[in-house]
């Protein structure tokens, strides 16, 4: 199954994202991520074996991380698959410490994909018509986080689907 580990928004930061997503919509065109799929992806791991599963599952549930609060400050673009996100202008450290440890983690589970870089993003638009981000208002939220989901995702016809599998302590 093809799964990733995120955070997901505290319910009223995830309608603020959503109105962005909409906001971005109008301006870019493309698939807007619905509200119950924004997240923050910290790793994705690919296709993994339903065996794997429960070892992931156990290690999720040992894992406590401090938090912490990431502040979105920026509107950004993935040209060539045409996202539109919200993130930060600067990498934020504790989530790059974060994402970093997990994949320690990871790699020690015999999971494999670290990417070689990391940019902490929240996808709003997919396959965006026009990555025309200067008409859009400035953004300044903050996301207080502290748990991490392990997330199963599924291909449908109108985009993914994500599926809740574990959460850390
Ligand atoms: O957080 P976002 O939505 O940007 O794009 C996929 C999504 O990221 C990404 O993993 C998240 C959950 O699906 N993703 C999908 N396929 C990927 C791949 N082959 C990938 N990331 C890296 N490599």
């Amino acid at each position: 199954m093809r799964l990733f580990l995120a955070i997901e928004p505290p319910p009223e930061l995830r309608a603020r994202l959503g109105a962005l997503a909409d906001l971005a919509r109008a301006q870019c065109g493309g698939r807007r991520v619905p509200d119950e799929s924004l997240h923050l992806t910290l790793a994705f791991l690919g296709e993994v074996e339903t065996a794997r599963v429960e070892a992931l599952t156990e290690w999720l549930q040992g894992v406590s991380p401090e938090g912490g609060e990431w502040r979105l400050d920026s509107w950004g673009t993935f040209r060539r698959p045409g996202i539109v996100w919200a993130g930060g202008k600067t990498p934020d450290p504790a989530l790059t410490a974060l994402q970093a440890r997990l994949w320690d983690d990871l790699e020690s589970l015999g999971l494999g994909g670290r990417p070689s870089r990391f940019v902490p993003h929240v996808t709003l638009l997919r396959r965006a018509r026009r990555l025309a981000l200067d008409a859009l208002p400035p953004i300044a939220l903050a996301w207080p986080w502290r748990r991490l989901t392990l997330l199963r995702s599924f291909t449908e016809q109108d985009g993914p689907r994500y599926e809740a599998l574990a959460r850390s302590a």
